[in-house]
């Protein structure tokens, strides 16, 4: 089975037979053709069978009132001692809130709130510890600003008390393959999701990840998930997929799977990517604390903004955000 890479371009002035990507703006007339144990093909878009094709273009439906008609900004808030960047910052609800009211003004769209990190070598949290995290957090944000907010847990018991407090979306970094209630859950609460790739638990996934091929294992895996997720009663447009970068990846692993980032739309759904901060960055952008690692990770971001990614998860909103508004001025030479 081929998948296709769509090359995807910007220019307002479009020529015939350019096909919009995700309902636009953004667009294609080429795409590479990617297929286990060959090197990739290039072919135009009317080459592309119909099926494939269809999933590339259509339009992508909101998520939890989210619209995919511009990039969009998920802000990280991590209610934990031990996040690999912004552990223990906002443990109090009310410096969550201050933090939260924050991102939103300066541009996050959608809020995710974790309460267990899954850094590398991080160990699980018990449920009742996780809740007790979060939920006053939900609680106070919910309570006073109105931002959608997303729950990032592996874990049902505590997916079901966020949504219950007000969340509208529930984040898995092991894609739904950690708790088997988790699935039946969003389904039965028609609670949107973000299915993510990982390779292995956090615990041990930086110990020598292994792929046959990054991508094509990656897209499968999320072809699978996205099958199982609908199979459980989850609604097909209201899934967001996420190749994981820095889950059970090397550096080599992160790059080409950025690098191929146009792949995902294929899969029919929002791509969201986090990259913020990561390990990656701080190497090849020679910058070894996590908290000076915005222009790294901005730059990656608007990489990924060019394939047409549509959502970016960010701990950096207020700069994250500037440079959006200038990379879309430019790329659009409008002012707003
Ligand atoms: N990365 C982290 C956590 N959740 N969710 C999605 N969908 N995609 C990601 O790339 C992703 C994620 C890890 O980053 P962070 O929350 O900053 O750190 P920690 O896990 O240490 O709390």
């Amino acid at each position: 089975m081929s998948v296709y890479r769509p090359l995807v371009q910007s220019d307002p002035t479009r020529p015939a037979g350019a096909v919009l990507l995700a309902g636009g703006p953004l667009w294609f007339t080429h795409a590479e053709r990617l297929t286990r144990g060959s090197r990739p093909e290039l072919v135009t878009a009317a080459e592309i069978p119909p099926e494939p094709l269809a999933r590339l273009s259509a339009s992508r439906a909101p998520i939890a009132g989210v619209t995919f008609d511009a990039p969009r900004l998920m802000g990280i808030l991590n209610v934990t001692p031990d996040s690999f960047s912004d552990g223990g910052l906002h443990h109090e609800p009310t410096d969550a809130l201050i933090a939260a009211r924050e991102m939103m003004e300066r541009g996050a769209d959608i809020l995710d709130i974790g309460g267990e990190s899954t850094r590398p070598g991080a160990l699980e949290v018990p449920v009742n510890q996780e809740i007790q995290r979060v939920l006053p957090v939900i609680g106070a944000i919910g309570a006073e600003l109105s931002i959608p907010l997303s729950i990032d847990t592996r874990k049902a018991a505590v997916a079901e008390i966020a949504l219950a407090g007000g969340a509208a979306l529930v984040n898995d970094v092991a894609g739904f393959t950690f708790d088997p209630d988790l699935a039946p859950l969003c389904a039965r609460l028609g609670a949107p999701v973000c299915v993510m790739h990982a390779l292995g638990d956090p615990t041990t996934m930086q110990h020598d990840p292994r792929y046959d091929d990054v991508v094509l294992d990656v897209y499968d895996f999320l072809q699978a998930r996205i099958d199982a997720l609908v199979e459980a009663g989850v609604a097909r447009d209201q899934i967001i997929v996420d190749p994981g970068i820095g889950f059970g990846k090397t550096i080599a692993h992160n790059l080409t799977l950025l690098h191929n980032v146009s792949v995902f739309h294929g899969l029919g759904c929002p791509v969201l990517l986090g990259v913020s901060r990561k390990r990656f960055i701080g190497v090849i952008g020679h910058a070894p604390i996590a908290a000076e690692r915005a222009p790294g990770s901005i730059a990656v971001g608007l990489a990924a903004l060019a394939q047409g990614v549509q959502i970016l998860r960010v701990h950096d909103v207020a700069a994250t955000a500037q440079a959006l508004r200038l990379w879309r001025a430019v790329r659009d030479n409008k002012e707003k």
